[in-house]
């Protein structure tokens, strides 16, 4: 594998002004003929070379003048023209096979249908382009097509005109008036259902919305059809962007290798975040279909107006775009819960990243395999970044400064450096050092310590950052930490930003009558880790008082971990720390008025067992499964009453609103899950008539999940007939995949191998192999085990996905990334079968880049 470096990076040799491209679609033979305005960028004289891969080349003209075979060099990766004039048009024809395309990069089939995927590198599988995102083009395209197989031809842009050709062919063309790098080239074509809407923008334009799919799903597809409206209004409304065509097209499509992309004016999704109705899809997933619906159209601007320089700037659109979705979903919901779940986002997944073989900054300086970098890091981190900034800035100045950058680089590619100066232009706070957060990999550990005299307490914080691969002595960050201090009645004192930026700083608060209880990191205000020895008696007076319900939630978490974390070594549950969380989670469940239900239902939950294993300096998964499953059991059956009576009280449909509905049933849905958890046979029963009675998802697969994942002895019949019922709707059928793959326990393999078997499951499609292989290998207590099978079966899998499909294929092989942390046996089992992966000779530079990593 070459490793690429941001620091080696040039300008283009040649630019390309306009692109034309006809395609004659055929599933084993589509002719792709690229017309370029070519021109030389600079004085050199240097050779022309595209990009290129899994391509047939047709033929090649310059100005007209076709080129001989030998006037050109072919490779397997590019195509060089050594001698060519200034400015010029270049012709290439070239034949590719979408249907032979498994990787799902460049034109590929899904079910039958014609789609692109182009980001990062897809577009050179389509013809040879500079394909980078600081070539910039205006877009003409023609698609030819049998009439009776493809009805509709989409592309990006505008539509221009469409007609009827020889042979049951037909035909259309797309203008898109917008310089755009190749990434977001879309095309689609097939036999797709719409529903359509309109949206009037802020200016007064109409714009046309549309959501293909295929007719089976066209009647899932209206909550998607809210939500873009809800976005388009919210981005005119907080950051005054406007869209810019007269049509917005969306598709969605079974087969995709991520969750959606942002394709200029050709949005294409994974249909798990467009379609959802109220029989097939979940509370939750209907959250997602909002945000991601949300996330793409954002990136209209930011991303597509403003663009990468290179991929090495990749969190200039992906963080900025994550933060604005999180914002847009924070002011549609609760704006606390939707912090603890993005928090707890974070920790499950860019934590474990910072701490293994793959941590990178933000800014990434170097990599193998770009699609291995469209990472936690890259994406949730950078969000966190952006956060940071929106803080210490404050709200109007980073609107300012967001209007500055989008007015100075409309139509541009530009860098990480461009947005962070814009900030500061726009401010005029010098962000000098606040830059390192794009530079420096690994989370910060920061150790708070209090002291209180005489009416003033300090507050001293030390900050540290772990060594990461390649970075060692770390310089300080700069970040914003919130606090507060409550008085002993419980009175919010003081509340305020601090300006944290040495190795070590003390902060002042005078005056005070006495000693508080502090609150620091209050709405998780930087992304890092907190080491305060905190007294439980604080945390309880958070959980009463905060009015942050992060705070109140990882006040609840801490006291969790305070009774989980000595059991891991001692094997028993110290009584008093379990005292401790039993009585604040039945103070909870007694408070007559909980501020918010859907927070309640998140302290009333263990912290994760991903989450205590990152915090374990070994990780032993047999003991963080054991001592997490006692402590659910133990209070399953000590507050069995309450939970008992939190599930009748939230059994109903009192409110109106969909939002306290969903809250309602996420709470009752909890407490279900403790019941089930007794062993009882009467919960039991009630779970089963929850499953059979419901009228929704949620309240489905949630007494679903809690049977499944129980010793409920009629399991079996349970999971047949959800198979019998909604084996025909493949995101359902998904669910039931990945809830028998996630079972907590070592019986998981067996199931897991079943699975793996049925007529169901392919290595084709993305989202089924995630339901199986991506929930076993997040199952700490199926996946790990004592000989190692469960490391075995996924990289055999690994290696038979590799052939098929190589970014999905590297995404799973890095759940082994992390062996150095676990205690043996474990360890050298996981590094066994990362060097039998690594001794495969054919891998993808993807797999490839992941375990050579894991291993060094
Ligand atoms: N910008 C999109 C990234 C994406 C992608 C990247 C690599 C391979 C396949 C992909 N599909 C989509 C998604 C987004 O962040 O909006
Ligand atoms: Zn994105």
């Amino acid at each position: 594998n070459t490793t690429i470096y941001l620091k080696e990076y040039q300008v283009p040799d040649f630019l390309i002004s306009q692109v034309d491209l006809e395609f004659v679609l055929s599933p084993d033979n589509t002719r792709v003929k690229s017309r370029l305005k070519v021109t030389r960028n600079g004085a050199h004289d240097r050779a022309l070379t595209l990009c290129g891969e899994k391509l047939t080349l047709i033929s090649v003209a310059i100005n007209d003048e076709s080129v001989a075979a030998d006037a050109y060099e072919q490779t397997d990766m590019s195509l060089k023209l050594p001698a060519v004039p200034n400015e010029f048009e270049l012709v290439i024809e070239t034949e590719i096979a979408p249907q032979q395309n498994t990787e799902l990069s460049g034109l590929y089939r899904s079910s039958g249908n014609y789609c692109t995927q182009c980001e990062a590198e897809g577009f050179r599988r389509i013809t040879y382009f500079l394909d980078r995102p600081d070539v910039l083009a205006e877009y003409r395209v023609r698609i030819v097509a049998p009439k009776a197989a493809c009805p509709v031809l989409l592309s990006n842009g505008n539509p221009v005109a469409q007609g009827d050709g020889p042979d049951g062919l037909h035909w259309a063309q797309w203008h898109d008036p917008h310089p755009k790098p190749s990434y977001l080239f879309a095309l689609v074509a097939g036999d797709l259902q719409f529903i359509e809407d309109q949206f009037t923008t802020m200016s007064g334009r109409d714009v046309a919305l549309k959501i293909y799919t295929q007719s089976a799903y066209i009647n899932k597809c209206a909550h998607a059809m809210a939500s873009l409206k809800r976005s388009m209004a919210w981005d005119e409304r907080v950051y005054g962007r406007e869209y810019d065509l007269d049509i917005y097209n969306i598709v969605a499509v079974d087969d995709f290798n991520m969750g959606a992309m942002e394709n200029k004016g050709l949005n294409v999704f994974n249909t798990k975040y467009v379609l959802a109705d109220t029989d097939t899809a979940t509370d939750a997933d209907y959250e997602a279909v909002e945000s991601v619906i949300a996330h793409e159209y954002f990136h209209n601007w930011s991303g597509n107006r403003v663009t990468c320089r290179d991929w090495f700037q990749l969190s200039l659109k992906e963080g900025f775009t994550v933060f604005r979705d999180q914002e847009y979903s924070a002011d549609l919901g609760s704006r606390a819960v939707k912090r603890i779940q993005d928090v707890q986002v974070l920790r499950a997944f860019q934590f474990k990243e910072d701490s293994g073989p793959m941590a990178h900054p933000i800014r990434p300086d170097s990599y193998q395999e770009i699609n291995n970098f469209y990472t936690a890091t890259v994406y949730q981190k950078g969000a966190e970044v952006i956060r940071m900034l929106h803080r210490l800035l404050g709200a109007d100045a980073f609107r300012r400064g967001t209007d500055l950058y989008f007015a100075d680089f409309d139509g541009q590619a530009v860098t990480t450096e461009d947005f962070v100066h814009a900030l500061e232009r726009a401010s005029g706070v010098d962000l000098t050092q606040f830059r390192r957060w794009y530079s420096q990999a690994g989370t910060p550990i920061i150790k708070v310590e209090q002291h209180f005299g005489d009416g003033v307490l300090t507050l001293s914080l030390q900050q540290s950052c772990p060594d990461t691969p390649g970075q060692t002595d770390k310089l300080p960050f700069h970040m914003p930490i919130e606090v507060a201090l409550f008085s002993p009645d419980g009175k919010k004192l003081v509340a305020q930003t601090l300006s944290f930026n040495q190795a070590e700083q003390q902060f002042r608060f005078d005056n005070l009558a006495c000693k508080p209880v502090v609150s620091v990191l209050r709405y998780f205000s930087a992304p890092v880790k907190l080491e305060y020895k905190q007294s439980n008696a604080d945390r309880l007076h958070l959980i009463k008082y905060e009015d942050d319900g992060f705070v109140r939630w990882e006040s609840m978490q801490q006291l969790c971990l305070a009774m989980i974390q000595p059991a891991l070594t001692t094997g028993e549950l110290d009584p008093r720390a379990y005292q401790r969380v039993r009585d604040a989670f039945e103070a909870l469940m007694t408070d007559p008025n909980p501020s918010d239900k859907a927070v309640l239902a998140e302290m009333l939950t263990l912290p994760p067992a991903a989450y205590i294993a990152e915090l374990a300096s070994r990780v032993d998964p047999a003991a963080i499964s054991a001592v997490r499953d006692r402590c659910i059991e133990r209070l399953a059956k000590d507050l069995e009453k309450y939970f008992h009576a939190l599930y009748a009280d939230n059994n109903t449909a009192l409110d109106t609103d969909a939002q306290s509905l969903a809250a309602r049933r996420m709470l009752k849905n909890r407490a279900l899950f403790y019941l089930v958890e007794t062993g009882q046979t009467a919960y039991y029963a009630l779970a089963s008539h929850q499953y059979h009675a419901a009228s929704n998802m949620t309240d489905r697969l949630a007494a679903f999940t809690a049977l499944v994942q129980s010793h409920y002895p009629d399991r079996d019949a349970l999971i047949s007939d959800f198979y019998e019922t909604w084996q025909h709707e493949p995101l359902v059928l998904d669910k039931w995949f990945a809830i028998q793959a996630m079972r907590p326990s070592s019986e998981a393999l067996r199931e897991v191998e079943d699975l793996l078997h049925h007529s169901d499951f392919t290595l084709t499609n993305p989202n089924r192999v995630r339901s199986v292989l991506g929930a076993f290998s997040g199952n700490l207590a199926g996946f790990h085990r004592l000989d190692g099978k469960g490391y075995a079966l996924l990289v055999d899998y690994v290696i038979k996905l590799d052939q098929i499909n190589p970014q999905i294929a590297a995404r799973l092989v890095s759940s082994l990334n992390s062996w150095r942390r676990f205690t043996e046996p474990y360890a050298s089992r996981m590094r066994t079968e990362l060097a039998r992966l690594n001794m495969v000779s054919q891998l993808s530079s993807d797999v490839r880049e992941v375990v050579s990593k894991a291993l060094s």
